[in-house]
């Protein structure tokens, strides 16, 4: 966790996934915005911030929208420096998407050595019912969350969200803030011990 020049505490967090698997949407719906039918790529990276209670504090949570297309992953890389949590987002009625997923997290890999808490998200539960061709399922979700915590040991859970209905979408962030503040107690429990900052 940093400290800004007033004294206050920013925690930040990184959306990644495909393009159009709803990551500008969960990120609305979290804030309260309203949804959007339509897609307007998200070009490049986009901002937000939100007040939340983290380890007893008001912290700021700064969530990096970043944009999908391969095109952009130079501008993707500078935005991985300093988080401490990762939200990556695939859609349940895009299996190339989730197919996509492990590719996520080797760029996040790329930028951040060792990953922080994650959250992986199949979104868009809401048109599983009226999807024709075959969706990805909630066991195939959990048995890949289940494969990247075992390989790379990092704190993650699986939830499948709606950003059209806002299903989950709220739990999903609680669940990354619990594993974030966390991993931030533990680490400065450590540095008491060990006399590290
Ligand atoms: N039905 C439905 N549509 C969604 C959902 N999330 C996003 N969308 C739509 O999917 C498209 C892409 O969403 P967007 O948030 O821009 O995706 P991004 O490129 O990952 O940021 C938009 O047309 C959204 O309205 C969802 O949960 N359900
Ligand atoms: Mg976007």
């Amino acid at each position: 966790m940093k400290d800004q020049d007033d004294g206050s505490k920013i925690i930040k967090a990184v959306l990644i996934g495909d393009g159009a698997v709803g990551k500008t949407s969960i990120r609305r719906n979290y804030l309260g915005e309203e949804f959007i039918e339509g897609h307007l790529a998200t070009i490049g990276v986009d901002l937000a911030t939100k007040r939340v209670l983290f380890n007893q504090d008001v912290v700021k949570f700064i969530l990096w929208d970043l944009a999908g297309q391969p095109t952009f992953e130079k501008v993707r890389a500078n935005y991985y420096h300093g988080c401490t949590g990762i939200i990556l987002v695939y859609a349940v009625n895009d299996r190339e998407s989730f197919d996509n997923a492990s590719k996520w997290l080797v760029e996040a890999y790329k930028n951040m050595g060792p990953l922080p808490p994650t959250i992986i998200i199949g979104n868009k539960i809401d048109l599983r019912r009226l999807a024709t061709s075959d969706c990805v399922t909630a066991e195939e979700g959990q048995a890949f969350a289940e494969r990247f915590i075992e390989k790379l040991e990092v704190p993650a859970v699986f939830r499948e969200t709606s950003a059209k209905t806002g299903e989950n979408i709220d739990g999903a962030f609680t669940e990354l803030l619990t594993m974030m503040s966390d991993r931030d107690r533990d680490k400065d429990r450590s540095s008491i011990f060990t006399g590290q900052p």
